[in-house]
């Protein structure tokens, strides 16, 4: 629960500074990686983290939407792009648009009454979780695994150290 927007602001940039760390070791061929048949892509969750800055727009900011919301971008570096894109115009949104006594405003949210502060919570932790699942893909895919909250296997491997179990 948040309770500045600043604060918010500042967990969002150290995140999504991770999460295009992430978005940027990608390649278009490794975007149709799966877990297995009928799984999401590799690809479509990566849209799903650009997709899903749009929560805020329900929640009454406004800002503009993905590009191609009901296509994924078949380029890696679309979808860095616009998670870019989307990213800072959010940020410029909520800086503008609303104040700090917003956050503890209700509102209904898919029929639960969520208060603003508790939904950016969410909205950062639904980020994170799906930024989780696309590092397993990516080691499916062969890609190399850059730094998250410290650390991978691989950084481990290429200083030449055993990774921790
Ligand atoms: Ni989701």
């Amino acid at each position: 629960m948040f309770v500045r927007i600043d604060d918010f602001v500042a967990e969002w940039i150290r995140e999504s500074e991770i999460t295009e760390r992430v978005l940027k070791v990608l390649t278009d061929e490794s975007l149709l990686q799966v877990i297995a048949s009928d799984y999401r892509t590799l690809g479509e969750i990566a849209w799903h983290l650009v997709e899903s800055v749009n929560y805020l727009t329900a929640m009454g900011l406004s800002f503009e939407a993905p590009s191609k919301s009901e296509h994924i971008p078949p380029l890696a570096k679309s979808v860095l792009d616009e998670y870019g894109r989307i990213s800072r115009d959010m940020i410029h949104a909520i800086k503008s648009q609303w104040t700090d006594t917003k956050l503890t405003e209700t509102m209904n949210m898919g029929g639960e009454k969520w208060m603003n502060g508790a939904s950016l919570r969410f909205v950062i932790m639904h980020q994170v979780h799906h930024r989780g699942q696309m590092t397993i893909l990516m080691r499916q895919a062969g890609l190399r695994v850059p730094d998250v909250y410290g650390p991978t296997r691989e950084d481990w491997v290429a200083r030449g150290m055993e990774p921790l179990r």
